[in-house]
């Protein structure tokens, strides 16, 4: 369901389940927490890829599942507040870049996931659909904060109400996405930018995650406050004084997240 590789610093998680699009069941989504968790914690790891096998990148969640559990009166299951939200908060919080490569369709809590990463490489085949309202749903797994943040509110309130996927170059075109690649490409073009932020200041990336979210929903003089007290753990760090001697020397710093 899950596939966890490490190479370069770099951990890719692989959604794994291409013959339903990969979509979320809840022994996948478990799975992809304790995976999530497991790159969090390990300091090999520096910057985390997530991607979906096949040519979806996540159809959210598992609809069979889910009508399972509607018929059997388990519609109440609770998945939003046991599985998707502890995924999306350690994304989001993790204190290292994660960047989505995303291959093909991300739709409804797919989408969430793709939008809660820090960047996102798409394929030129990549689309994303707002998924929710078509089953009568509301958007869930953080859509609703990320995506207005990522777009601007009106055009949030129309990919949500109206549910109409969003090509690739129009997500380029919004700023939702960093990049568009050919599909052959995605991979690669992910993971160069995996590898390059896993060989950057790791710790400076975690504060600078600290500093946006925080900013997000504070006023500016308690943000300038948070800058200072991150500045300060930044400034104290061994990377940051090497980095200063690399620049006067005119060298290319080296970063080791100490
Ligand atoms: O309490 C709670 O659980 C609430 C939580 C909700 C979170 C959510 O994510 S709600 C949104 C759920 N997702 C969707 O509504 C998307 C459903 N899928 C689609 O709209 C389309 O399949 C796609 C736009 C993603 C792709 O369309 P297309 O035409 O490229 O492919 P397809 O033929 O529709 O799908 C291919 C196969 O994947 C097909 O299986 P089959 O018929 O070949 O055996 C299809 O059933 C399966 N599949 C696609 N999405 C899902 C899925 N199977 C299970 N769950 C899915 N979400």
């Amino acid at each position: 369901m899950i596939r966890y590789d490490v190479a370069d610093a770099v951990a890719t998680i692989t959604l794994d389940r291409p013959e339903a699009m990969n979509s979320l069941t809840a022994e996948t989504k478990q799975a992809l927490h304790d995976a999530l968790r497991k790159a969090a914690h390990d300091r090999g790891v520096r910057a985390v890829l997530l991607t979906g096998s096949g040519r979806a990148f996540c159809a959210g969640q598992d609809l069979r599942e889910h009508a399972d559990n509607l018929e059997a009166g388990r519609g109440l299951a609770n998945t939003v507040r046991a599985h998707y939200n502890p995924i999306v908060e350690l994304i989001s919080t993790m204190p290292k870049p994660v960047v989505a490569a995303v291959n093909g369709v991300a739709a409804g809590a797919g989408a969430s996931l793709a939008f809660a990463c820090d960047l996102r490489v798409a394929s030129e085949r990549a689309k994303f659909a707002l998924a929710f309202a078509g089953i009568g749903l509301a958007p869930d797994s953080g859509a609703s904060w990320t995506l207005q943040r990522l777009v601007g509110q009106g055009r949030a309130a129309e990919l949500m109400l109206l549910g109409e996927p969003l090509d690739a170059a129009r997500a380029l075109e919004l700023g939702l996405v960093t990049r568009v690649v050919p599909a052959e490409d995605v991979m690669k073009t992910a993971t160069d930018l995996a590898v390059r932020l896993a060989q950057g200041p790791t710790l400076a990336y975690g504060a600078t995650k600290r500093a946006l979210a925080y900013a997000a929903t504070h006023a500016l003089a308690d943000s300038l406050a948070m800058e200072a007290d991150l500045q300060d753990q930044c400034v104290a760090t061994q990377d940051h004084l090497n980095a200063t001697r690399a620049f006067l020397a005119k060298e290319q710093p080296t970063f080791n997240a100490e």
